[in-house]
């Protein structure tokens, strides 16, 4: 039986062109269509994927995650934007309900390396549409899965956007996975802090997370505000941390994630580790060949069914190769384990 990799049909419609948080001049935007294209011609040359096009909206579901007027604003905004306009918020307040609506953006949203685009939101519903499915097909058959987000999610809170991200996919099928008394941990190895995802960490959706460190690194926070929240599991990756290291991280968060006896598990798996990758303030030296050993650890630790959420990774001459290195020693864990 083959495993399936869901593909949100719509993410090419999401192309923002620039980056505006180091100031000026901007720099290219990382978040594009060509990093799934990379990463699925490189799964393509692996063998027993299956390959599965979602062309849904997640309209309805999203709030269930999202606080309505969230999600409202991010619809009204789209309706309001021609075809080659990117939507950036300028002022930030904790409430501007009464300002006019582009001005609105400012309380749902704290960086302005995020725009919005006519497809953008469209894409962010498909991609989060994708999560869903994949979590409703591993619920069915207990088989692990890979879902290509994007734009990815993690970044995203209940009511705010950013870092990339619009809805979190990662947490909209875990809490979908925890019905019903279920437990779904999500673990997160994305290089950044999902500060979006922390917010939705409970009792049956734990969160736990090997980040750089988020006070030198977007999302540039302070990780001890952070630390002590309940089921919440944060190690921080100082600069130069390498495999050796950063397995040791890995598998204490492996331990205590499976304390809570999970019965799924979703990663958000970021690629952007790489030690190529250029979104690293403070440089990790995780090197391609590194994530087949990561795969490995984390298939030889969960027992439960996982489901693969892919979050960042923007080094996109070497994230197909990164994402097969994981996919082999992933399922070579299993294989031998069966
Ligand atoms: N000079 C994800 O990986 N900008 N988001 C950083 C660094 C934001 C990354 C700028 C990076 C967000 C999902
Ligand atoms: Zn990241």
């Amino acid at each position: 039986m083959k495993t399936q990799v869901f593909v949100p049909e719509h993410h090419s419609k999401h192309q923002p062109s620039e980056d505006l948080s180091d100031g000026t001049p901007p720099f290219p935007h990382p978040e594009i269509p060509q990093r799934i294209d990379a990463i699925v011609m490189a799964l393509k040359a692996l063998p027993d994927l299956e390959f599965l096009t979602e062309s849904g909206l997640a309209k309805d579901e999203v709030r269930q995650l999202h606080d309505a007027d969230y999600v409202d604003f991010l619809m009204a905004i789209t309706a309001q934007l021609g075809s080659n306009a990117q939507y950036i918020p300028s002022i930030f307040h904790d409430d501007m309900s009464d300002a006019p609506l582009r001005f609105q953006g400012g309380m749902y949203c704290n960086e302005i390396g995020t725009p919005i685009g006519l497809g953008s939101i469209p894409a962010a519903l498909n991609s989060a549409a994708a999560a869903l499915s994949a979590a409703r097909y591993i619920q069915q058959t207990h088989k692990d899965t890979i879902v290509l987000c994007r734009p990815p999610g993690h970044h995203a809170g209940r009511r705010r956007y950013g870092g990339y991200c619009f809805f979190n996919n990662a947490y909209l099928a875990s809490k979908w996975l925890a019905q019903e008394g279920r437990c779904c941990p999500v673990l997160d190895i994305d290089y950044h802090l999902g500060d979006g995802s922390i917010e939705f960490a409970g009792p049956k959706t734990p969160y736990f997370s090997l980040h750089a460190d988020p006070w030198k690194n977007y999302p540039y926070l302070d990780a001890r505000a952070k630390a002590d929240r309940p089921h919440t599991h944060l190690a921080i990756l100082e600069r130069d941390t390498g495999i050796a290291q950063y397995l040791e991280h890995l598998s204490l968060a492996l331990e205590a994630l499976t304390d809570y006896t999970p019965d799924f598990t979703v990663l958000s798996l970021g690629l952007d580790t790489l030690i190529s990758d250029h979104i690293q303030d403070a440089p990790i030296k995780i090197a391609q060949e590194d994530f087949y050993d990561i795969g490995a650890r984390i298939a030889t630790a969960i027992k439960t069914p996982v489901l693969i959420v892919l979050e960042g990774g923007y080094d996109v001459s070497h994230l197909g190769t990164a994402m097969a290195q994981f996919w082999e020693g992933f399922r070579h864990s299993r294989l031998a384990l069966q």
